[in-house]
């Protein structure tokens, strides 16, 4: 039977801008509504990036405090807050870091480097070894994003060098310029590869990009995998039709868990998927 399916939603991102998506949630109170909505609409998992009050993306640990608190204070303690390490493309590392201190459930930990749209989104060994320390020393679970194969190899080379340690969840990000896309060869290979490894207290899950968010959580619920929709990752709803709420994105994939004999996740659920403690 396959476990319960944890849908985390990715409400606001670093690259998103309300021009595009008015939607968007960007202060810390329209991430604790957008927060509230994606849980009652079965999200156990918020992927968190902050926004300064000029709505500028930002990884001031002051800036993610106000919005983590808002979140708990409409969302409750139960909902897993998994803060981006990752920020905007040319931040700088110790920036990145700095929320770490809040001690969050879960933090992002990019594992390796590609070409992100125009622009390079740096992950140098040593620095992906500094940030996989920081994330241990404050005993919060690691969530591995991977845009490509080779960042999955390198996970493992990690893991047995002892710089990432388990339990981890592995999230494929497909469908960025510049990383894999969300074809599904491309997922089947990745997938094949993670089972290969049969990694005790492991889970993974995919993030499909723009026209792959839909395709991709249809194969992950599928396949026994978890699944991120949100802003971050794609405004539309359909093609040429912006998404109302994040709510409504994750809303969707709840349903098609359901009427595929999946359940949906509570973050209890969740917690103990992931090893929270
Ligand atoms: N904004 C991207 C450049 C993460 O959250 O860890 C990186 C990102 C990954 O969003
Ligand atoms: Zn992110």
């Amino acid at each position: 039977m396959k476990h319960p399916l944890i849908i985390t939603c990715a409400i606001t991102g670093a690259e998103t801008t309300k021009d595009k998506q008015p939607a968007l949630p960007v202060t810390p109170e329209e991430q604790g509504v957008a927060s509230l909505e994606a849980m009652k609409a079965g999200a156990s998992v918020i992927h968190l990036h902050v926004r300064d009050s000029h709505g500028r993306p930002s990884q001031n640990i002051e800036d993610f405090r106000l919005s983590i608190n808002e979140i708990r204070k409409q969302c409750g303690p139960e909902i897993i807050i998994q803060i981006s390490t990752g920020g905007a493309v040319g931040e700088s590392i110790e920036n990145r870091a700095s929320p770490l201190s809040l001690k969050p459930e879960m933090a992002s930990l990019n594992i390796g480097s590609l070409n992100f749209g125009d622009n390079v989104f740096i992950n140098a060994p040593k620095d992906v070894e500094s940030m996989a320390w920081e994330i241990h020393k404050n005993q919060i679970i690691p969530e591995l994003e991977i845009y490509e194969v080779g960042h999955l190899e390198s996970a493992y080379t990690l893991l047995k060098k002892g710089v990432v340690k388990l339990p981890f969840h592995i999230q494929f990000v497909l469908g960025v310029p510049g990383g894999m896309s969300g074809e599904i060869d491309n997922f089947n290979h990745l997938v094949k590869y993670f089972e290969s490894k049969k990694t005790p207290d492991c889970s993974w899950g995919v993030a499909g990009i723009g026209r792959y968010q839909l395709p991709m959580a249809i194969a992950a619920i599928e396949r026994g995998g978890q699944v991120r929709v949100g802003f971050e990752d794609n405004i539309f709803y359909s093609k040429g039709v912006l998404a109302t709420s994040n709510a409504q994105l994750v809303e969707r994939v709840a349903g098609l868990a359901r009427e595929a004999g999946r359940t949906v996740a509570t973050p209890a659920q969740a917690r103990q998927i992931y090893g929270i403690k």
